[in-house]
């Protein structure tokens, strides 16, 4: 198993209802460097570039306007193997699938306010923290 980076994100709905440190106390218990971190709130545009492999999907309108819809935290994590790593602390897309103990089945409320965000493999990870993060930000 290789050390990894992935890109994580607090969502808006996560921010909105004060559930930032409950996450990061997450990251912390799963043992994840926090090698930046930052708060942001993405125009329209930014996150439609950030979710272009989305883009014919039906729900991206809807999924770009709730990412820019307040203040996200925007976080570079590394682990040993993780991105599949905060994957599982995350748990499955859609919180009523999600196993139980994961971030989305104990916080999330919909497929769409899931709360967290995260890379799903080695060159979107790549891609993801460059959008967030110059390498000055990353040493
Ligand atoms: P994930 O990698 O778990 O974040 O999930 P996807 O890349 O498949 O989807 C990205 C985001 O689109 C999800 F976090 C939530 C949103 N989405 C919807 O709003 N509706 C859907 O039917 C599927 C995804």
């Amino acid at each position: 198993m290789a050390v990894e980076r992935t890109l994580a994100i607090v969502k808006p709905d996560a921010v909105g209802r004060g559930l930032t440190a409950d996450i990061l106390s997450r990251v912390h218990a799963a043992k994840f460097k926090i090698i930046a971190i930052k708060s942001l709130r993405l125009t329209k545009k930014q996150a439609e570039g950030f979710y272009a492999v989305h883009r014919e999907r039906g729900f991206f309108g809807e999924l770009t306007e709730f990412m820019s819809s307040g203040k996200a935290v925007v976080m570079v994590l590394e682990a040993e193997n993780g991105i599949a790593k905060w994957r599982e602390t995350m748990g499955a897309t859609d919180p009523a699938k999600a196993a139980a103990g994961t971030i989305r089945k104990e916080l999330g409320e919909s497929i769409q306010f899931n709360c967290t965000h995260g890379s799903d493999a080695q060159e979107t990870a790549a891609y993801e923290i460059g959008y967030f993060f110059s390498g000055a930000e990353l040493v």
